[in-house]
This record gives structure tokens, C-alpha cells and sequence, in this order.
């Protein structure tokens, strides 16, 4: 296996120069440093320079990792499950062995506080959760009217899937997908945006490294050309797509080339409801991390709209702009930095001209941030990376664009809302429904009010915090199918049905 790194060059004196950063596609077990989809002058976030130049899949190696994929699958199902399971255990314990490095591979990916950057763990959790299926009956039999006949139903894998991942958060995607796809049996051709190839590229290192077959987990970051083809390839049986919703539309056009199956794990505009009874502190503190804090609000769990009881309302705003505004935003790789910037210059325009437009229509009212973070507050060798300043506006309306469109950015609404039936009417009035979060200390509340939220995943008193045992996915326009849980295992299986007659 060729593997090629270059020292990062991620400016003056950063401290992370001593990191090597993987860059290739990794196909068959092998990185390939030339590629026909060009390459990518990947871009490091926090000061807006190259960090690494990269090779993207085009269509030629997306067709190598499809065909690799597919004699991969062949050799994997001939193991016995055992060893199948005990490679995946193995792939787990080399994740634990290298944490740290995943830690900065995703800081020099897309500028998280490396504080914030341990997803690692998370797909270290996921392999093993997901090895302990692979010896586990996937099957059943069940009696047929009048007969004897034997009736089997049968689990079985599709062979090789795709799996297209966005820039924020590859790592927590080889998680709930590709640690489920291998258990069903299947190989992975995992694309990984070209913003964020490095983590990725590695955890497809380490999987040759652990000895699983060469072709079995292959790694082609591209753009949207190499993910087309990849979505297109009539050897791919099952695409998981993780990314926008106006990216899915495309995915499913693209799809329906050869009716392949998706599951697509979309955005979101998540509530998060502070209801009167709630312990206010624990509600700030959640509701700031989960608002535009967390990955500088890059997250499509971000809880971008606040909903707030009236009787609590002023207490609430106060405490919450209080904790935001007190951020420590600053260079990624310093472990006491919480926040960090947008992945792109073009986001952050993005972003903060939709602050300027909900300013012009009087969405609500700015009470914090709405601005670039200037040198005085990043220093001069941040000053040209995508800082925007966490952002609140208060009193919002909900049928305002800045109430209704996914900003992805760290950007959120606090809206003031009287009766439990209010709450639940807000919350649901949206086109998406990925999260929702719910602040209470009454029990009876709690039940009625999850109930009733439109939302694949509700979190009460907590943030989101996914496992491998809970399901996760979204209700209406932030996609469909799930990761996580017996269901995000067979999503990566397709059953058969087996009738013997016994005469
Ligand atoms: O997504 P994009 P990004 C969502 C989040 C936000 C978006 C941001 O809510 O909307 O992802 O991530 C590839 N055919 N989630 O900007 O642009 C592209 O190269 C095939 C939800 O990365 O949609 C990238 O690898 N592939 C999620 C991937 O699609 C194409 C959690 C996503 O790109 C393509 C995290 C095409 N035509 C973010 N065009 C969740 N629900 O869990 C682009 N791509």
C-alpha cells in the first residue's frame, strides 16, 4: 500500500504543522496520488490558506473503488462471521489508538475546535456496537398456511453501497453507516466532500492497516461531479446520502438512473422549546452548545430556534446571550477555544447576508453579534479566516425566512411563544423535521409535548448526544431511512423470502 503525506502547511508557526495530512483516494487498498477528477486546494478555515492540495475521484476511480468494492464483498462473506466480527473489533481498537490524530485530522478538515473535534470516539462506539450483529441471526422462519413448507426470511447484504458524505462531520458518518454497511456484509465505496477528506482518508488507512480486504472500504473524496457518478454507478445497490436538502433533490435525480435505493439524512431547523418549569441553567447551557455554538451552529441537529415561555422569557434571553456572547472564539488547535469559523468564505457571505436580510425585514430584533470577528479578537493570523460572531435575534416571527430556511451558520431565533399548544404549533410549523429539544421538568408534559413534535429524534433535557441504539433521522423535507438502531442496520440489508415445499 502507497501512502502519501505531505507535513501540513497550515501557515506561520501554526502548532499543527507537525501533523502529516492523508490525501489520496484510496482504492483497493492502495492511495492514488493522480486522479481524473483534478484536484482541490483544500483550504484551512481558520486562516483561509491551503493547507493541502488534493487528488478528487472522477468518474475512472469512482468505477476502481466500485470494482474493487465488489470483489472485496465476495472475499469478506467468505470469512466466517466470527472473523468478521473480530476484524471489526480490531478496526475499533486501532480507531482508540489513534483519537488524537482524528481529533486534529477533523480540525485541519474543517477548522472544529479541536476540543469539539472528537467524533472518533463516536465511530469507535458504532464499530463495536454494530460487530456484536454480525453473528446474530438476521433471518427468521415462519409457518405458511396449509403445508409444511419451510419458510425462510433472509437478511442479505446488497454487495457493494455508497456512501456520500458532507464536510462536518465524515467521521461521525463512517459511524452510522459504514460500521453498519461492513457488519451487514457489504463493501463501501465512502465519498467524502472534498472540504473534508483527511479524517476520512486516514479511518480508510486504518481499515487496510487492520487487515480487513483491500477494496472493502474505499475512500474517493470529490466534489459533486465525482459523488453524481458514484450515485450514477449501476454497481452501487444502496446509496446513504448525508447532506443538504436542495443536494438530495440532485441525489435522487441521479438515482433514478438505475432506481437505486437512498436513504438521505437531511438538514433541519430544529425547536427548542424552554417550557416555564424548566431548570433554566441546564436549559442556557444546552441551548447555547446546540444553537450557534456547536460547530459554529454548522449542524444539522442546530437548534436555530429557541422557543421560549413568556413568563420566562426575559430571564431566559438574558442568561443565554450572556453565555453565547461569552465564547471563546480563537484558533481551533487551542484545546480552551469553543468556537471556531464557517467552513468557507462563501458560507460565511452566505450566512452573514442572511443576517443582513432578516435585519431588513425586521424578522426579529439583533441583540447580539450580526458581524465578521475583527483581528482584535482573533489576532492578526486568524484575521483572514471565516470568523463569523455567534448571532441571536430575539422576538422573532416564525413565518419569517430567517424562521423557515436551514442557515447553517452560527445564527438562531429566540421566539416567545404562551401555552404548551403554542409551543407544539410553532415547533411543527416548519418544512423540516430532523431534531427537537425540549426543556422541562414535568413528566407528564415531557410525554405529551414529544409526542406530538413532527421530528425523527426529540431530546429532552439533553443535546444531542446519538448512540448507536437510537435511530436517527428526519420526518418531512430533512429526509428519510435512519442511522443508529436494529433499523440502521437493515437499511444496509434487503430481505429475501425462501419457500421449500416438503412434499
Ligand atoms: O452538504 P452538501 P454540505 C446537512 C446540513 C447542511 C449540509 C451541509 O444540514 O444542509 O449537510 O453539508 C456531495 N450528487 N447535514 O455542505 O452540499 C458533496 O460533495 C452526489 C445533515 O457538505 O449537500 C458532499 O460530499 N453527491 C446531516 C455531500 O454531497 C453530491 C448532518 C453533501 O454536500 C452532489 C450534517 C450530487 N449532485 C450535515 N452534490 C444529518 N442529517 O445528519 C454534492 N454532493
Amino acid at each position: 500500500m502507497v501512502t502519501t503525506t505531505d507535513t501540513a502547511t497550515t501557515g506561520e508557526n501554526d502548532p499543527a504543522v507537525d501533523i502529516s495530512l492523508p490525501r489520496g483516494l484510496l482504492i483497493g487498498g492502495d492511495l492514488l496520488t493522480q486522479s481524473s477528477g483534478g484536484t482541490h486546494g483544500h483550504i484551512y478555515p481558520a486562516t483561509g490558506q491551503v493547507n493541502a492540495t488534493i487528488p478528487l475521484a472522477g468518474a475512472t476511480e469512482i468505477d476502481q473503488a466500485v470494482t474493487a468494492g465488489w470483489e472485496a464483498h465476495r472475499e469478506w462473506m467468505s470469512f466466517p462471521p466470527a472473523r468478521r466480527r473480530e476484524l471489526l473489533f480490531d478496526v475499533a481498537d486501532a480507531v482508540r489508538e489513534n483519537l488524537s490524530q482524528f481529533a486534529q485530522l477533523n480540525t485541519h478538515d474543517y477548522a472544529v475546535p479541536v476540543s469539539y473535534a472528537a467524533t472518533a470516539p463516536l465511530l469507535e462506539e458504532f464499530l463495536r456496537h454494530f460487530a456484536g450483529y454480525v453473528d446474530k441471526p438476521h433471518g427468521a422462519s415462519t409457518p405458511v398456511s396449509g403445508s409444511f413448507d419451510i419458510n425462510l426470511i433472509e437478511r442479505e447484504p446488497y454487495g457493494v453501497v455508497g456512501v456520500i458524505a458532507p464536510w462536518n462531520g465524515s467521521l461521525v458518518v463512517a459511524a452510522a453507516c459504514v460500521a453498519p454497511a461492513l457488519a451487514a456484509g457489504n463493501a463501501v465505496v465512502l465519498k467524502p466532500s472534498e472540504l473534508a477528506p483527511f479524517a476520512a482518508i486516514r479511518f480508510g488507512e486504518l481499515c487496510s492497516e487492520v487487515g480487513l480486504p483491500a477494496g472493502l472500504v474505499n475512500v474517493v473524496p470529490s466534489g459533486p461531479d465525482g459523488g453524481a457518478a458514484l450515485v450514477r454507478h449501476p454497481g452501487i445497490r444502496k446509496i446513504h446520502f448525508t447532506g443538504g436538502t436542495a443536494t438530495a433533490r440532485e441525489v435522487l435525480r441521479e438515482a433514478a438512473t438505475n432506481l437505486t435505493p437512498v436513504v438521505a439524512e437531511l438538514g433541519g431547523k430544529s425547536a427548542d422549546i424552554v417550557f416555564d418549569d424548566a431548570d433554566l441553567d441546564l436549559a442556557t447551557a444546552i441551548s447555547a452548545h446546540q444553537g450557534p455554538l456547536m460547530q459554529s451552529g454548522q449542524s444539522c441537529a442546530c437548534a436555530s430556534r429557541i422557543l421560549v415561555q413568556s413568563s420566562v422569557y426575559d430571564a431566559f434571553v438574558e442568561k443565554f446571550v450572556a453565555t453565547v456572547g461569552a465564547a471563546n472564539i480563537g484558533d481551533p488547535f487551542d484545546p480552551a477555544v469553543s468556537f471556531g469559523p464557517v467552513i468557507s468564505e462563501s458560507a460565511a457571505d452566505r450566512i452573514l447576508g442572511e443576517i443582513d436580510r432578516a435585519v431588513s425585514e425586521r424578522a426579529g430584533e439583533l441583540i447580539l453579534g450580526g458581524n465578521r470577528v475583527g483581528s482584535d479578537r482573533i489576532g492578526d493570523r486568524l484575521a483572514q479566516g471565516y470568523y463569523v460572531e455567534p448571532t441571536v435575534f430575539a422576538a422573532v416571527d416564525n413565518a419569517s425566512r430567517l424562521a423557515r430556511t436551514e442557515t447553517f451558520g452560527p445564527v438562531v431565533s429566540v421566539i416567545r411563544f404562551e401555552t404548551e399548544a403554542d409551543a407544539v404549533r410553532i415547533a411543527n410549523d416548519t418544512s423540516y423535521g430532523l431534531n427537537a429539544f425540549v426543556h422541562t421538568t414535568d413528566l407528564g408534559r415531557t410525554h405529551r409535548v414529544a409526542r406530538q413534535l413532527e421530528a425523527g429524534s426529540v431530546w429532552v433535557n439533553h443535546f444531542s448526544d446519538i448512540s448507536p441504539q437510537g435511530p436517527y433521522g428526519g420526518y418531512k423535507q430533512s429526509g428519510f431511512g435512519r442511522t443508529g438502531g436494529l433499523e440502521g442496520l437493515h437499511e444496509f440489508l434487503q430481505v429475501k423470502n425462501i419457500r421449500i415445499a416438503m412434499r
